[in-house]
């Protein structure tokens, strides 16, 4: 609160048959004993932003249009966790090849247009499905899900009494 403009960030915005898979794979809250991500909030990064004003949305929505991606899938494959923050993920994608790809090219765009200063730790795809977790589960295989990539999205995050809610604020189509 009191820095100006909205948090953004690009992702990967599931629809709701993407999001009951993904819901199926996470395990319940006993097990992990975290907070569990609202399921309208389930999303994959690419690149993550931060506080950007009205001025800066432009630049990188006009960015985001330069993206130039074919549609591609891939599956997610694992359960795991960054222990350090607590976090619970559906991730292991497979093939990562064109999700980095994409990641990556966005990320350059944005960093020549936008001045965006990229990410220096390795890109590493996933769905936070739990916040605080302190049973983090061993890396665990999961029925294949498979993600068929038409868009991607710019993504606002705004506070609210029960914690952030995520809303795409636009989408960017594959070609062909
Ligand atoms: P996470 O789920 O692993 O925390 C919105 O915060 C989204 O951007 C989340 O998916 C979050 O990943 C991701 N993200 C990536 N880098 C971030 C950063 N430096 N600060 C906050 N969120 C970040």
């Amino acid at each position: 609160a009191g820095a100006p403009g909205r948090r953004v960030f690009f992702a990967l915005w599931p629809d709701d048959a993407l999001r009951r898979e993904i819901l199926a794979r996470a395990p319940g809250r006993a097990e992990h004993g975290g907070r569990p991500v609202p399921a309208a909030n389930l999303h994959l990064t690419l690149v993550f932003v931060g506080r950007a004003d009205a001025a800066r949305i432009r630049c990188l929505d006009t960015a985001a249009r330069r993206v130039v991606f074919s549609p591609f899938s891939f599956q997610l494959r694992g359960l795991g966790s960054f222990p350090g923050p607590g976090i619970l993920w559906l991730g292991e994608a497979e093939p990562e090849a064109p999700l980095a790809a994409l990641a990556g090219q966005l990320s350059e765009i944005l960093a020549k247009d936008c001045n965006h200063r990229p990410e220096t730790r390795p890109y590493r795809p996933h769905v936070t499905l739990a916040r605080r977790v302190r049973r983090p589960p061993p890396p665990t295989p999961v029925a294949p899900l498979t993600w068929r990539v038409r868009r991607f999205c710019l993504v606002e995050s705004v506070d609210t009494h029960d914690g952030p809610r995520y809303r795409p604020l636009a989408g960017y189509p594959a070609q062909g």
